[in-house]
């Protein structure tokens, strides 16, 4: 049976836990060592691919209860499975480490085919997480990500975002007289339309930076992080010829005879004003270009 590859965290300030683990989990998962509750937390820190936490609990220095709050207050680390695994073996230790929000807790000695099992149990979790994770963001008719996941993204470059990393440029795109695309053509060759649509603005002209999503119905959105205006217009205009490139036949358009899309866009460096202030900024000025004829870039 193929099993997914893992990547492990092994905390134990002793020598002989640490090497027992590792010699455990190995074979089948990548084992990452930290000798004390300090390491431990750079270590997740540095590496934000470790899935799953084995923590030892009476450690100098740090404690594993202290590095547990410490993962449970950050974001990043909040949702990392931790078992704890010690030598504290009374059902009050038990309950003080699940209460602190451990996924699961193994006393000392410990027996490696039940920590084998218990790991494998809480990496299945993981995996579904990982699944429910990416689907959640994802459209299901193009497969590019969602409104969900561009709001999440739009927050957090936002957040990152300020002074000295330049301005932050977004374009909404939307796709001209639709509406009589599917009244002419019916909803599956619409359906159709839009994938190939989503392609073009996915796998176009745009760099690894730029984010692209299916906002809704028959309308899309671009973030260029660090991009000036001049620079996200000339983005927005290479879409709008890669999308006219697609040579959609569209009859009942006013505009073209094949499929267009129109773009409003907006730049702003002011990120004290909040993220979507940006987007109804942009959404005013493709209003402009729906009201100024179609198939143009207006920022
Ligand atoms: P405009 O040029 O002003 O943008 O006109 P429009 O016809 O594109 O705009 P309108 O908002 O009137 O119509 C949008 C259409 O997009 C109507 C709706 O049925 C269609 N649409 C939205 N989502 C989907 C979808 O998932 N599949 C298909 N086939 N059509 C969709
Ligand atoms: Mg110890
Ligand atoms: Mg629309
Ligand atoms: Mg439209």
């Amino acid at each position: 049976m193929m099993v997914e590859r893992h990547r492990i965290l092994v905390v134990d300030d002793e020598r002989i836990n640490r090497k027992l683990l590792s010699e455990l989990l190995e074979e089948h998962h990548d084992v990452v060592i930290a000798k004390s509750g300090e390491q431990a937390l750079e270590r997740v820190q540095a590496d934000s691919a470790v899935d799953l936490i084995l923590l030892d609990v009476v450690m100098p220095g740090m404690s594993g209860h202290d590095v547990l709050r410490r993962l449970k207050a950050s974001d990043a680390t909040k949702d990392v499975p931790v078992i704890f695994i010690t030598s504290l073996n009374s059902v009050d230790d038990e309950e003080i480490g699940l209460d602190l929000g451990a996924a699961d807790y193994i006393t000392k000695p410990f027996h490696p085919g039940i920590v084998r099992l218990r790991v494998e149990n809480h990496l299945r979790f993981v995996r579904q997480r990982k699944i429910l994770e990416t689907l959640a963001g994802r459209d299901c008719l193009t497969e590019i990500d969602n409104r969900r996941r561009f709001e999440e993204v739009l927050e957090r470059e936002w957040r990152r975002a300020g002074r000295g990393s330049g301005p932050m440029s977004v374009a909404i795109i939307d796709v001209d007289y639709f509406k009589q695309y599917n009244d002419h053509y019916g909803h599956a060759r619409g359906d159709q339309a839009l994938k190939a649509v989503a392609k073009a603005l996915s796998g176009g002209p745009n760099r690894a930076s730029d984010f692209v999503a299916r906002y809704g119905g028959e309308e899309f959105v671009m973030l260029f992080p660090g991009t000036p205006a001049d620079g996200a217009r000339e983005l927005a205009e290479s879409v709008r010829h890669a999308v006219a490139s697609l040579a959609i036949p569209h009859a009942h358009s006013a505009v073209a005879p094949h499929l267009t899309v129109s773009i409003g866009g907006a730049t702003s460096d002011d990120y004290q004003s909040p993220g979507h202030a940006l987007i109804e900024a942009a959404d005013t000025m493709l209003y402009r270009a729906k009201a100024e004829g179609r198939n143009r870039v207006l920022w």
